[in-house]
């Protein structure tokens, strides 16, 4: 293969920022290293519900800047005494978020006496009660609201905690590194001393008091290091530990294995809360978890909470190295450790699990959610270039693309070479806060590989579209494969430059078979680096089928005039299980596609007979792995079609879907049947990666069963509630009744709620089912739904099922021609602006994601943003949002 005609126009390396700049705004260009260090922190916590004192002793020392003024950060803290050396101390000025101190020595020690009021901290940010239980949350700025300190992820400081608190109420004290006393105090009280001998960055930090139930185990490192393994979880739900504590344990063998990383501390422990703003958090030796990824028994949790739970359990641990030990210079190297730590996770999903399963559920979070941001209001670069509210950049983009910028190096670089980087990388940096062009250089000096070009990926946002053509020259049996690159203007960046883009790639010839390719190979890993680039293979002897973008080899949209016979040969042929699945997909946005203009067009819907027989081929096919065959027939949400126009129909989408799918579900009825009874398993519950692939497609034939014949439909799903050992088949005949409109819908749905309404999480499954049922009547019955005996508008978990379900997954009702779904967002977000922003910033997104709609829809959204703006004390974390949305 050589390369033979690139164009490569001369475009300039600099890249414009077209947002204004804000007075709140802060640049990654503008980051300067911090005069003063702290090499030690020693906290005394004394806890009460409304008046918790904080007693901080900061060992500091001026490391530039002669007589510079010292900057604490500080919010929503009451301060009560400060002293240097001891010594009452009065030059201070307390500023706008924060402490001003001047005239201090080049070594001193600070005393930092503050009251924080942890029951009416409802934003689940800095040190709050979560149901009983004290517990904090410090990423990313959150230390602020404890005390004043360097509150910054390159400040390093070692930490020791001392804990007291009532000894009934609250038996467990918590907190990071290792127990080194603790003894009775007067008035019912006891204390509790921890000392972490790692420096760590005060987001690092964790607190957590209460009275669990605890699960206990150990692990013995590679090196015979003895590990205290400890799960805390609120009284009554021990029985829902194991699968966590299992998972845990896999994940600290698998990072010595696949990553030769080993745990460092003589105890790691987790903690579950009710109260929890997003999954968990890395704290280190004591992560704070959302009970949602802690708890499960069968009865309780679906296969999906199985795996979700072993995938935030692994990406918690796995930050211990890349995350805590190396960590962020600054905020806007976010994605350094979660990228990264992404990257982690999946490779452990995928190790301990289905490779093709995983891949898929990965690329639908990037079609469906992030190529969305990075079309909208609040693109950004995985390395974002500025930022208001941190908070706000927690995002799929720096996430899920961040990880699959990772995945590029790995695809470039291969298995050894990029273990070889990730070794260089620990070993220059352990113990360093550190960038996003570190790590990059790690890999380049580890593998040999110029990556100059490749870094553009961190800082240029934006999805990348190919278009693909190519040339079958029968004289010379040469073929020939061009590639052409658009980066388009986002929000956040005018002019664009090409990307590195590895493209995966293979060729199947008429009979299926993959050619060679050279060198026993028989797929080729190419480097797209123009605007324009033509491959060509010699020895080819017939026009193949191309097969690119294997495993979805890059972050990006890519095109090629497959005919339907194309596809139909992918689906059949691919070796890679993921380009299989993806051909399906091409098929379906085809037809979906092409509905929606037949509509336009005055015409009726129609479908090929192609079409319907290359999905049988599917169903029918007895040797395709089950979960497969599942996937293939979960095609894109209403949402994510959205990306496949350039204007928007939202009942045309969802008529064109609807049609196709029930088509589907008619002309294939009786193979949904075979299938729905072949793959019922008698054995009980066992979260397998075998069993659930067959779980999967008996409740996804279900489903189908429920579009096309409804009195079998509700058979079926009365007996499967009946006979259900656990809740993965539950909810999906739960699912089957919502989606079909089921006769025996509400009384299932009543019993569900009788079973299970003092059990919140699972309660969740309930209202999101609720949320998402296709009816004039959602919204009020969602409204009537808040005053539910489960429902607490101040649990984020709750607000996700009820509202955050409504608003992204029922997209029909959502965008409502009336309004009404948006009136009711912005209803929501008013009431959570003041008590958690955070999570309101989060719902918010489907709102200012219009681009693509038509201006009657645009100007309902913009009206109701106008509204949000009016209010008073707007929260940064929606203002950020807002005016983004609305300057576009
Ligand atoms: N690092 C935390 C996320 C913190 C979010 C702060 N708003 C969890 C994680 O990514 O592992
Ligand atoms: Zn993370």
């Amino acid at each position: 293969m050589t390369q033979i005609s690139s164009i490569d126009e001369n475009v300039e390396e600099s890249i414009e920022q077209n947002i204004e700049k804000n007075p709140q705004e802060k640049y990654l260009a503008d980051y300067k290293a911090s005069a003063f260090l702290i090499d030690s922190l020693d906290l005394d916590f004394d806890l009460y519900d409304e008046h918790t004192i904080v007693k901080a002793r900061s060992v500091i020392r001026r490391v530039a800047g002669k007589n510079s003024p010292l900057f604490l950060f500080g919010e929503h803290l009451t301060l009560r005494s400060i002293t240097v050396d001891g010594n009452d101390f009065a030059h201070y000025k307390l500023v706008e978020g924060g402490i001003e101190l001047s005239e201090l020595p080049d070594n001193f020690i600070l005393d930092i006496e503050t009251e924080i009021n942890p029951l009416a901290n409802k934003a689940f940010e800095g040190l709050y009660k979560s149901g009983e239980a004290f517990c904090t949350q410090c990423e990313a700025e959150g230390f602020r609201r404890i005390t004043y300190y360097l509150d910054r992820p390159d400040i390093l400081a070692k930490f020791s905690t001392t804990i007291s608190a009532d000894k009934a109420l609250y038996p467990s004290l918590l907190s990071n590194g290792n127990r080194v006393d603790q003894g009775d105090l007067d008035n019912g009280r006891h204390f509790v001393k921890w000392v972490d001998p790692f420096p760590k960055p005060a987001y690092l930090f964790a607190l957590v008091a209460g009275e669990f139930d605890c699960l206990t185990d150990s692990f013995t490192t590679k090196s015979g290091r003895h590990v205290a393994l400890e799960l805390f979880v609120d009284k009554g739900n021990l029985d829902k530990t194991a699968h966590a504590m299992l998972a845990l344990k896999n994940s600290m063998k698998w990072d010595e294995e696949r990553f030769n990383l080993e745990y460092d501390l003589d105890i790691y422990m987790i903690v579950a809360v009710d109260f929890f703003n997003m999954g968990a958090m890395e704290n280190k030796g004591l992560n704070i978890f959302n009970s949602k990824f802690v708890l499960a028994n069968s009865q309780s949790a679906t296969d999906q909470d199985y795996l979700g739970i072993e995938a935030v359990i692994g990406h918690e641990y796995f930050h211990n190295w890349t995350g805590n030990r190396i960590t962020c210079r600054d905020w806007f190297q976010l994605s350094l450790k979660e990228g990264l730590t992404v990257f982690r996770d999946q490779e452990f999903s995928s190790d301990m699990g289905s490779r093709s399963s995983n891949r898929i559920a990965n690329v639908k979070i990037m079609r469906n959610h992030q190529f969305a941001e990075d079309a909208g209001p609040m693109s950004h670069p995985i390395r974002p270039a500025s930022v208001i509210e941190m908070n706000n950049f927690y995002t799929v983009t720096v996430y899920n693309k961040g990880s699959e910028v990772i995945r590029m190096l790995h695809t470039l670089l291969g298995e050894e070479k990029f273990q070889q980087g990730m070794a260089l990388y620990v070993e220059r940096h352990d113990g360093q806060a550190v960038t996003c062009d570190d790590f990059v250089a790690a890999m380049t000096d580890a593998s040999g590989i110029d990556l100059t070009l490749f870094k553009r990926w961190y800082s240029q946002s934006g999805t990348p579209q190919i278009s693909i053509t190519d040339h079958f020259d029968a004289n010379s049996n040469s073929y020939q494969i061009t590639f052409k690159q658009k980066n388009r203007s986002t929000a956040d960046q005018k002019n664009k430059l090409p990307l590195h883009i590895p493209v995966d790639i293979e060729l199947l010839d008429k009979a299926g078979k993959a050619i060679e390719l050279g060198h026993g190979q028989t797929n080729k890993v190419l480097s797209l680096t123009q605007k324009e680039q033509t491959f060509v293979f010699e020895n080819v002897a017939e026009h193949p089928v191309p097969c690119v973008f294997r495993s979805l080899s890059a972050p990006v949209k890519y095109q090629y005039a497959y005919s339907d016979e194309q596809l139909l040969h992918l689906i059949s042929f691919a070796s890679d299980e993921f380009s299989r699945w993806d051909a399906g997909q091409m098929l379906f946005n085809k037809y979906l596609v092409n509905n929606v203009q037949l509509k336009q067009a005055g015409k009726a819907f129609a479908l090929p007979t192609l079409f319907v027989d290359a999905f049988n081929s599917v169903l029918s096919n007895e040797s395709l792995d089950s979960a497969l065959i599942a996937d293939m027939f979960d095609f894109i949400s209403e949402n994510g079609a959205m990306e496949l126009f350039e204007r928007v129909d939202i009942e045309l989408i969802h008529d064109a879907r609807e049609f196709i799918v029930n088509a589907l579900a008619t002309a294939l009825y009786p193979v949904f049947v075979r299938r729905y009874h072949q793959h019922q398993l008698s054995a009980q519950y066992q979260p397998a990666t075998d069993d659930i692939a067959q779980r999967k497609l008996a409740n996804c034939a279900l489903l189908y069963i429920a579009k096309s014949d409804q009195t079998l439909a509700n058979e079926l799903v009365i007996k499967q509630i009946e006979t259900a050992d656990n809740m993965t088949d539950h909810l999906g005949a739960l699912q089957a009744a919502n989606s079909g409109k089921l006769a025996c819908y509400d009384v299932v749905m009543n019993d569900f709620d009788n079973k299970w309404f003092e059990n919140g999480l699972v309660m969740d499954k309930w209202f999101a089912l609720q949320a998402s049922l296709s009816s004039d009547s959602v919204l009020d019955n969602i409204e009537q739904l808040f005053n539910h005996r489960s429902f607490d508008y101040s649990n984020p978990n709750r607000l996700r099922a009820l509202v955050g379900t409504f608003v992204n997954a029922n997209s029909y009702y959502f965008h409502a021609i009336d309004g009404s779904g948006y009136q009711f967002l912005t209803d929501q977000l008013i009431k959570l602006n003041s008590q958690n922003p955070q999570v309101a910033a989060r719902l918010i997104t489907p709102l200012i994601q219009f681009k693509r709609l038509d201006a009657k829809r645009i100007e309902l959204m913009k009206a109701q943003l106008n509204r949000l703006l009016e209010i008073e004390n707007l929260s940064l974390d929606l203002y950020e949002k807002v005016t983004k949305a609305l300057s576009l």
